[in-house]
């Protein structure tokens, strides 16, 4: 198959996992075009049957805002038409599904039909999409989508209750490629962040406000109380500053590092003992199931579809958002005993096992194979 992919080029979950499903694609033989405004940042370097089509928008004085959306459908026509694409999918509905479902009309009139299938991916619904500002457009674009997809039945049940939706939706979790997170663990790299008797825990995200950082930061806070450990940050965003005068505040600089946004989260996951992830909304949370691929337990909120993938008393233990406390007490509770942290790990990749890309890839393609 001929496949259009229309995401966000950047570190944000929905792109890395709109990037990873076009790879596994290409490796499978389909033709893969993905159409953005720049380069995705894990598609990394030439890779046989992958295509990228830069869309660029031409700033103009008139302009205060210029105008992405119309300069994107008029790519994905031409792109579909010249490339003779059998499809497109788009994740994240802002503003790509509407985009889409214009590239769609503009083509129809030429004669040309394309279906497009959106995919959900957590804040386009829970946080911008709920804007009034954008809800009868997303109300629309989703309602008009060949197929819509979910990434966990959390996310689904959302949007049946924050839009008027008359569409079916198939819920297509988030999947990991388990054998890039079966790294060994290295000590020279551990070595570098934490002494040997140091326990290391570890978060990674675009440091927005909905993750709470400040929740990982008082629950490291209670359990290097306790134990020596370190804390791993890794990722950058809005809330970096406020974070580090946090640290300051809560006397924990000198055990936290921030390690900036890595392209590849695969060895620092393998030398932690805990992951963290805290957010306020998740709609599933795939850097928690990518710490889980590597054996660490997890320590996550209950919120959004975090349970669908951390599974409470298995894989960590989730909690309520904001409650530290019995974060703090779970967190000690596995990382107190060495064979906890053992029986806890391999719970967790065994979990994650179930969502390998081997196992969810085949589920999108009869999907494309339904529409065309
Ligand atoms: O989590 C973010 O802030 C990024 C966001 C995005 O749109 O890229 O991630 C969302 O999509 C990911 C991939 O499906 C999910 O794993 C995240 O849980 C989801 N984020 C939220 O729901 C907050």
């Amino acid at each position: 198959m001929k496949i259009g992919i229309v995401l966000y080029p950047t570190f944000g979950g929905s792109g890395v996992v709109a990037t990873e499903l076009g790879k596994e694609l290409a490796l499978k033989g389909h033709e893969v075009h993905f159409i953005t405004y720049s380069l995705p940042v894990r598609l990394g370097s030439f890779k046989a049957n992958i295509f990228y089509h830069e869309v660029s928008v031409n700033d103009y004085p008139l302009f205060d805002y210029p105008p992405y959306e119309l300069v994107l459908s008029s790519k994905l026509v031409d792109v579909v038409e010249h490339e003779g694409l059998d499809l497109l999918h788009v994740h994240y509905a802002i503003p790509h599904a509407s985009a889409a479902y214009m590239a769609r009309s503009i083509l129809k009139k030429k004669g040309i039909k394309i279906p497009y299938i959106t995919t959900l991916h957590g804040t386009d619904i829970t946080l911008v999409g709920k804007d009034p500002s954008f809800e009868s457009v997303i109300t629309f674009a989703i309602n008009e989508s060949d197929a819509v997809t979910a990434v966990s039945e959390s996310l689904k049940q959302d949007t049946y209750d924050s839009f008027k939706i008359d569409n079916g939706i198939d819920v297509i979790p988030n999947f990991v490629r388990m054998d890039r997170y079966n790294k060994k663990k290295d000590m020279d790299l551990r070595r570098r962040y934490a002494e040997d008797n140091e326990r290391i825990i570890s978060h990674i995200s675009n440091f927005r406000p909905v993750k709470r950082i400040d929740d990982i930061l008082h629950v490291f806070k209670k359990l290097s109380d306790e134990m020596p450990a370190k804390l791993l940050l890794i990722g950058d965003g809005p809330e970096r500053y406020r974070l580090e005068a946090k640290c300051r505040e809560l006397g924990i600089c000198g055990k936290t590092k921030y390690l900036g946004k890595l392209r590849d989260t695969s060895q620092v996951l393998s030398i932690s003992d805990l992951f963290m992830l805290t957010s306020e909304k998740e709609s599933f949370g795939v850097s928690a199931l990518e710490a889980m691929a590597s054996g660490v337990p997890v320590i996550s909120s209950n919120t959004g579809g975090l349970p669908e993938v951390n599974i409470h008393g298995e894989s960590g233990f989730t909690s309520n958002v904001g409650d530290v406390d019995d974060m703090a007490k779970n967190a000690i509770y596995i990382l107190k005993d060495p064979k906890n942290i053992e029986k806890f790990g391999n719970r967790a990749r065994e979990i994650a096992s179930g969502f390998d890309i081997s196992k969810i890839l085949p589920i999108y393609e009869k999907l494309y194979e339904s529409l065309i």
